[in-house]
């Protein structure tokens, strides 16, 4: 497996909890698909790690690597879909995305801290480090849908 390149990763790390830039959507859909996209995608780089965690599957740290590269990286994007007027049609967010958007912004930025640490936690190729670091961007996402995605 090719390493993910440096300059992702510094670009992650150098991102922190920073959000990402603005984005410009045409249409609200197009909004709730680039952040359903971005969802998704971090959703197939996370449950590899979970397996990993679990032990469903071997611990591969240049697997897990990779995949919390992914995931630090993505962490950033899904917020910048959040736009006004994209809280109808085909998604889940609840209204209070928008209605109390500071509580909204600090989880996402709890999740992409969360995220930071659990990249440099599968560097360190420690089995022990990644379940630790897995469980608590585990419960980041949780707590972000517990109060802003509906059911
Ligand atoms: C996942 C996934 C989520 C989160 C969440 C963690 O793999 O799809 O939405 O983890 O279940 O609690």
């Amino acid at each position: 497996m090719k390493p993910v390149p440096h300059l992702l990763l510094a670009t992650a790390l150098l991102l922190g909890s920073a959000a990402a830039p603005a984005q410009h959507f045409a249409k609200p859909e197009d909004a709730v698909a680039y952040r359903q996209n971005a969802f998704n995608l971090m959703q197939a780089h996370f449950s590899p790690l979970g397996a990993m965690a679990s032990g469903k599957s071997p611990h591969d740290p240049a697997a897990a690597r990779l995949h919390a590269d992914v995931v630090a990286y993505l962490a950033h994007l899904p917020w910048a879909g959040f736009i006004a007027g994209s809280d109808q049609g085909d998604t889940r967010a609840r209204p209070e995305i928008w209605t109390d958007s500071s509580r909204f912004q600090q989880e996402a930025a709890d999740f992409r801290q969360a995220a930071a640490e659990l990249s440099q936690a599968a560097r360190s190729g420690e089995l022990d480090a990644l379940k630790k670091a897995f469980s608590a961007t585990s419960q980041s996402c949780k707590s972000c849908h517990d109060s802003f995605r509906r059911k």
